[in-house]
């Protein structure tokens, strides 16, 4: 009987004990059963009786188990080793990428503005500093009153292709008749290293030294 020489020959000595479970009409349906109620028994511990692989999971394997590799944390196809995707990515057709669909929040944070308006004063009235606003799109934040360093906390959303191709911006300087532009309008695009990193800064942008960008994955 092929079984029980198989059997035996891995657990020496048994064979007088197992032998009565033994059938010659086993289906390999049934097989990987047998084996563990024999285990059981025979007070054995369970063999495993296929690994997972290439040549039995077309999703990927976690602790020997066939997961369908569609998820987040257990990611991958073809029977190899699941992987966590990074915080920034997604699980796509069993592989850890950006999602263009994804929708992401982007603020901006704070800035650091020239000290002059190429030579003059920013304001003659209410403070000769700027009151920066920044537009994103055909939406913009509201203004930080007189000051070279402004900060803001209103964020925007965009999908990731939005962001990659670029969107619109421009920093303003809010005046009571006719705002000045701090900078020339431009297209802000960003790369899969910002998105990993939660975003980005721009600099020497018209007279805006500096300003730095947040980019939150909306869940
Ligand atoms: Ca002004
Ligand atoms: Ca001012």
């Amino acid at each position: 009987m092929a079984l029980a020489g198989w059997f035996n020959g891995r657990v020496p000595g048994l064979r007088a004990l197992c032998i009565g479970h033994m059938t010659s009409r086993v289906s390999w349906v049934g097989l990987m059963a047998l084996v563990t109620t024999l285990s059981s028994s025979c007070g054995l511990e369970a063999i495993p009786f296929l690994t997972c692989g290439p040549g039995n999971c077309t999703g990927c394997c976690e602790e020997g188990v066939c997961r369908s590799g569609a998820d987040w944390a257990a990611c991958g196809a073809g029977g190899a080793v699941c992987g966590a995707c990074a915080p920034h990515e997604a699980c796509m057709s069993q592989a850890c990428g950006m999602d263009p669909a994804q929708v992401w929040v982007l603020t901006p944070v704070s800035a650091v503005i020239a000290d002059t308006n190429n030579g003059s004063t920013w304001d003659d009235l209410g403070g000769p500093a700027p009151d920066p606003y920044v537009r994103i799109g055909s939406l913009q934040t509201p203004e930080a009153a007189d000051t070279w360093t402004p900060t803001w906390n209103a964020g925007f959303e965009f999908t990731a292709l939005e962001l990659f191709t670029g969107v619109s911006a421009q920093v303003m300087d809010s005046d009571a008749v006719s705002d000045d532009s701090i900078t020339p309008a431009g297209m802000l695009q960003f790369t899969e290293a910002d998105f990993a990193r939660g975003g980005t800064s721009f600099g020497n942008w018209g007279g805006v030294v500096s300003i730095d960008f947040a980019l939150q994955r909306k869940q």
